[in-house]
C-alpha cells in the first residue's frame, strides 16, 4: 500500500502484457505502481513476483494516482476499445491532472488515439504507444512505437529506451536482454518517437498487417513443400532452420522451424502441427490495415489476402464438404518429380520476393497515411525499431533501414537497388512456384497476390483503359485520353451514334 508518491510510473491492467511490462520496468530500476480492476489479480501478482521493492500494489485508482510522482506517467494496458475510455474517465475521478501523461499501450485503433488526445486535452496529456513482442517481448524487451505530444515523449523517453529491446549498433542484430540475470546496458533501443497523436498506433497496426502476411507466406511455403514434395513436418522444419541462417533470418522463420519439429504431447510418435486444427483466428489489426488500405485507395492486396486466407481457413466445415465436390488436378504426392533441392530453393526465392512486396505495401500505406494525417514518418527509423523485440524482427529490416537511409523519399521499396536486385535474382523461381501452385491446385494466395502486385506495379499500361471505356459506356463517367493532357475528361455518346462524337467535359469525372 502506498501513502506517498514514490513510484516513477503507474500501470493499469495486469493481464499478460501488463504484468510483464511492469516487471520489465522494475528490472530497469523504475518503481512501478500497479493496479488491476480485479484486485485479487494484483494481489497475486505482487505476492508472486515483487522484484526487490520494484512494484507498489494499489487496490484503487485513487491509491495508484497518489503513489506516482508528478508529472504522473500512467500506462494503460487494458482491452482495446471502450475499456480505455472507461479507465481514463476513472483516472480523472481518481485525481489525474492536466500535466499527467496517460499512455495507452494497448492495440488501439489509431483514430481512437487521435480522438482521445483531442477529447482529453484539457484534463491530461493522452499518449498512444504501440508495443510489439508478445509476452516475452513485454518482459525482456519489446519494440515500442510511441505517438503523441513531443513534450510528453521527453518524459517517457528514458523508460521506453530502458525497457525496449536492444540491437547491435553495427549489425542491427538483436542483443540478449539479460546477461547473468542483469539487463543489458548499451545497444540501440528499439523505440523512437514516431509522430503526433495516433502515429504510434498507426505504425503498430501496419506492423501487425505485415505480421499477418509474413506468417501467411511462411504457411504457403510449408504447404508447397508438403503438397508438391510430400515432405513431412520435421523435414520442412529443417529447411526453415537452414533458411534462418540466410537472408530470411527472422523470429518467425526461427519459431516455424521449432514448431514444425515439435513432437505431439498426445501422440509422441507424431508431430504437433499435424494435430493442430487448420482454422486461424484474428484479433482485428490485419483487418484494420486492409480496411485502411481500401479507404486510402492504396493497393495492399497481399496484406488483405493474408486476412482473407484466415477467413478462408475459418470455413473449416464448408471446406471439408467442398473438398468432396470441387475437383482440381489429381493430387499426387509428391506431385513434383524434378530436382527437390532446386524446388526448395525456388520456394525460398518466392518467399523472399513476396516478402519484399508485402513490406513495400506496408510502407506505401504509411507513406499515404502521413499525408492524410500530416505526420512526418521516418521510414528508416521505423524499420530500425522493428529489428528487435517485435514479432516481425528480421535481418531483412536492416536492409529496409539501409534503403530508406540511401533515399529518404524512396517511392516504393521495390525500386531500391538492393531489393530490385533481389527480385531480379529470384523472380524466375517465384514465377515457377506460382505456376506450379496453380498447375497442381495448391492454394498460395499470398505468393500469387504478391506477384500480381509486382507485375501490376511495373506495368506502364494496365487494362484500366478498357474499364474506363466500360464506365463511360454505361454511366457516362468520362475518361482521360493518352493523347490529351491529364485532367481533361472526355465522354463518347456510345451505341446510338452512327458516327461517334467526342465531348470534352470540363472538370473531373464521376463515381462507380
Ligand atoms: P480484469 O482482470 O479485471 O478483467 C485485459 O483484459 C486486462 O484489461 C485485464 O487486466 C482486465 O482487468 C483489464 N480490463 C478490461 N476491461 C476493463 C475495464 N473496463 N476497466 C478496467 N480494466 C479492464
Amino acid at each position: 500500500m502506498a501513502n506517498q508518491a514514490v513510484a516513477d510510473v503507474g500501470l493499469i491492467g495486469l493481464a499478460v502484457m501488463g504484468e510483464n511490462l511492469a516487471l520489465n520496468m522494475a528490472d530497469h530500476g523504475f518503481k512501478v505502481a500497479v493496479y488491476n480492476r480485479t484486485t485479487e489479480i494484483m494481489r497475486k501478482f505482487i505476492a508472486r513476483e515483487n522484484p526487490p521493492g520494484g512494484l507498489v500494489g494499489c487496490e484503487t485508482l485513487k491509491e495508484l494516482v497518489a503513489a506516482i510522482k508528478k508529472p504522473r506517467k500512467i500506462i494503460i494496458l487494458v482491452k482495446a476499445g471502450g475499456a480505455v475510455d472507461k479507465v481514463v474517465q476513472q483516472l480523472f475521478e481518481a485525481g489525474v491532472e492536466a500535466d499527467d501523461i496517460v499512455v495507452d499501450c494497448g492495440n488501439s485503433l489509431w483514430t481512437d488515439t487521435i480522438r482521445r488526445e483531442k477529447e482529453y486535452a484539457s484534463r491530461c496529456k493522452f499518449f498512444g504507444s504501440g508495443v510489439s513482442g508478445g509476452e516475452l517481448g513485454a518482459r525482456f524487451g519489446p519494440s515500442m512505437m510511441p505517438g503523441g505530444d513531443p513534450d510528453s515523449w521527453r518524459h517517457l523517453n528514458p523508460i521506453w529506451e530502458a525497457v525496449a529491446a536492444k540491437v547491435d549498433a553495427k549489425t542491427g542484430k538483436p542483443l540478449e536482454s539479460y546477461v547473468a540475470g542483469k539487463p543489458v546496458i548499451g545497444g540501440v533501443p528499439c523505440t523512437t518517437y514516431i509522430g503526433p497523436n495516433g502515429a504510434g498506433h498507426y505504425v503498430k497496426m501496419i506492423h501487425n498487417g505485415i505480421e499477418y502476411i509474413d506468417m501467411q507466406l511462411i504457411g504457403e511455403a510449408y504447404s508447397l513443400m508438403s503438397n508438391l514434395l510430400g515432405m513431412k513436418a520435421p523435414e520442412i522444419g529443417k529447411v526453415f532452420e537452414q533458411w534462418n541462417s540466410g537472408d530470411l533470418d527472422s523470429y518467425l522463420i526461427q519459431i516455424t522451424a521449432d514448431i514444425l519439429q515439435q513432437r505431439d504431447p498426445v501422440h509422441p510418435e507424431g508431430y504437433l502441427v499435424d494435430y493442430v486444427l487448420d482454422t486461424a483466428g484474428q484479433k482485428g489489426t490485419g483487418k484494420w490495415t486492409s480496411t485502411n488500405a481500401l479507404d486510402m485507395g492504396i493497393p495492399a492486396n497481399s496484406i488483405a489476402e493474408a486476412v482473407f486466407a484466415r477467413c478462408m481457413s475459418a470455413l473449416k466445415e464448408e471446406r471439408v464438404e467442398a473438398s468432396k465436390h470441387l475437383k482440381g488436378p489429381p493430387l499426387l504426392s509428391p506431385s513434383y518429380t524434378g530436382n527437390r533441392e532446386e524446388l526448395i530453393n525456388a520456394i525460398r526465392d518466392a518467399l523472399y520476393c513476396s516478402k519484399i512486396c508485402a513490406y513495400a505495401q506496408g510502407f506505401q500505406l504509411m507513406r499515404e497515411a502521413q499525408k492524410e494525417y500530416k505526420w512526418v514518418l521516418n521510414f528508416a527509423e521505423i524499420a530500425a525499431i522493428w529489428r528487435g523485440g517485435c514479432i516481425i524482427r528480421a535481418r531483412f529490416l536492416q536492409k529496409i533501414t539501409d534503403a530508406y537511409t540511401r533515399n529518404k523519399s524512396l517511392v516504393n521499396l521495390m525500386l531500391d537497388p538492393y531489393f530490385n536486385g533481389q527480385i531480379q535474382q529470384g523472380q524466375a523461381n517465384w514465377r515457377k512456384i506460382v505456376s506450379l501452385a496453380a498447375a497442381n491446385g495448391v492454394a498460395a494466395p499470398a505468393f500469387m497476390s504478391a506477384l500480381a502486385y509486382y507485375d501490376g506495379y511495373r506495368s506502364a499500361r494496365l487494362p484500366a483503359n478498357l474499364l474506363q471505356g466500360q464506365r463511360d459506356y454505361f454511366g457516362a463517367h468520362t475518361y482521360e485520353r493518352t493523347d490529351a493532357p491529364r485532367g481533361k475528361f472526355f465522354h463518347l455518346d456510345w451505341p446510338e451514334q452512327t458516327r461517334p462524337q467526342i465531348t470534352i467535359i470540363p472538370g473531373s469525372g464521376g463515381g462507380h
